[in-house]
């Protein structure tokens, strides 16, 4: 993919999950309003039971609609992108505590339940707040709640002396309690969301890490993963004094397959040549692609002398597969140039002396092995 294009899906992308996180924005103002519509419910309701002023409940709904319809605004103008809290949490906070003590102040007989109330103003917050900004929230709300109660002094109550005022408190509280529920659900849906995005990351990295050692077409050891084994065994060799050899194996004339069956039957031919030396090839020894139609067989401790039994299986394997079945008159051969490590020597050295051979193998009619001097 060119970078333009790259640099174009990425922008779409970013719109996608903009527009979708605006859209849960928006839905968050509207519980937000359905919490502040019960508080209100329960205001009107204590007005009635002759608790407290309707002034208090007048204010209240007041705030409460302009917290709710200036959050909204900001949400639905995309104003709030421009922020670096783009939820808005803060000032939506800010207003939330304000509007619960000014609450208390003017009615001190409801301040237990209002100020319980103010805990799942405080619960929402501190799931999106910063620690610091927590903090600085828990300061403010401890210095301004004392203020408050200090004023109201003996006033302070729970609004119990009728039965109509001891039900609302209870069910007040209740309320409180039903919308920690709903923050519980909401905080296990999180944690499933999490756990999915934890799951989907360790997929993708199991992708990743089978792209860098695999060869995507044929699921052979790539290049990169056999290039350090070769030095592996090169030390071992080196160290140990046990030979070990190298086959290059390409396929014959692989492009005229490619051009009289096509390349998606080229791609079949790489794919079923890796499968059979795979299933015909020793445990111990490594096998991978090493480059188009060209692949690298490690035969560990096995000197240049000795490799001819496992080889043999191996061509044996691809000579009887059934090339016809991936296109009619389809036949594969290949060459092989064989080189045993020689102490002293690069893993270079080494695989230039197998290129060697094969090259040879190639010059002398093809469908052979040729082993290196
Ligand atoms: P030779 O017998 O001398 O090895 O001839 P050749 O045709 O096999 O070798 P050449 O190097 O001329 O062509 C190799 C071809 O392999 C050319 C390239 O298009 C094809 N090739 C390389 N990788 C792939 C692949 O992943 N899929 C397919 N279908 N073809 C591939
Ligand atoms: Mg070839
Ligand atoms: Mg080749």
């Amino acid at each position: 993919m060119i970078e333009g294009e790259a640099k174009l899906e990425k922008a779409i992308k970013a719109t996608h999950a903009r527009a979708r996180d605006q859209k849960q924005r928006l839905a968050w103002t509207a519980s937000t309003g359905a919490s502040y519509l019960v508080d209100a419910v329960f205001l009107g309701l204590f007005v009635l039971a002759g608790t407290i002023p309707a002034s208090v409940f007048y204010f209240f709904v007041a705030g409460a609609a302009a917290v709710c319809a200036g959050t909204y605004a900001l949400y639905a103008s995309g104003l709030n992108l421009r922020f670096r809290d783009q939820n808005v949490i803060w000032p939506q906070t800010v207003a939330g505590v304000a509007l619960h003590l000014v609450v208390v102040a003017l009615a001190p007989q409801l301040a237990f339940p209002v100020l319980g109330n103010l805990f799942t103003v405080f619960a929402f917050a501190f799931i999106w707040l910063s620690v610091r900004n927590s903090v600085v929230l828990c300061a403010l709300s401890c210095l301004a709640t004392g203020a408050v109660l200090w004023a109201s002094g003996a006033r302070a109550g729970f609004a119990a002396a009728t039965g109509a005022e001891v039900v609302l408190t209870w069910l007040c509280f209740s309320a409180i309690l039903g919308r920690f529920l709903l923050l519980s659900v909401y905080a296990n849906d999180m944690r499933s969301r999490l756990a999915e995005g934890r799951r989907r990351l360790a997929n993708s990295l199991e992708q990743i890490q089978e792209l860098v050692h695999y060869d995507e077409l044929t699921r052979a050891f790539n290049r990169r993963t056999l290039t350090p084994r070769l030095e592996q065994e090169r030390s071992r060799a080196e160290r140990t004094g046990v030979p070990f050899s190298v086959a290059l194996i390409d396929i014959d004339h692989f492009k005229l397959v490619n051009d009289t069956y096509g390349h998606g039957a080229g791609d079949e031919v790489l794919r079923a040549f890796a499968a059979t030396v795979h299933a015909t090839m020793r445990d111990t020894d490594i096998f991978g692609r090493y480059g188009g139609e060209e692949f690298l067989l490690i035969l560990t401790s096995t000197a240049p002398g000795a490799v001819a039994p496992a080889l043999g299986r191996v061509c044996a394997g691809l000579a009887a597969y059934d090339w016809n079945a991936i296109a009619p008159g389809l036949a594969v051969k290949q060459s092989i140039g064989v080189a045993g490590f020689r102490k002293g020597e690069n893993v270079g050295q080494l695989l230039q002396r197998a290129d060697a051979a094969l090259y040879e193998a190639k010059r002398t009619g093809r469908d052979r092995i040729v082993y290196s001097e």
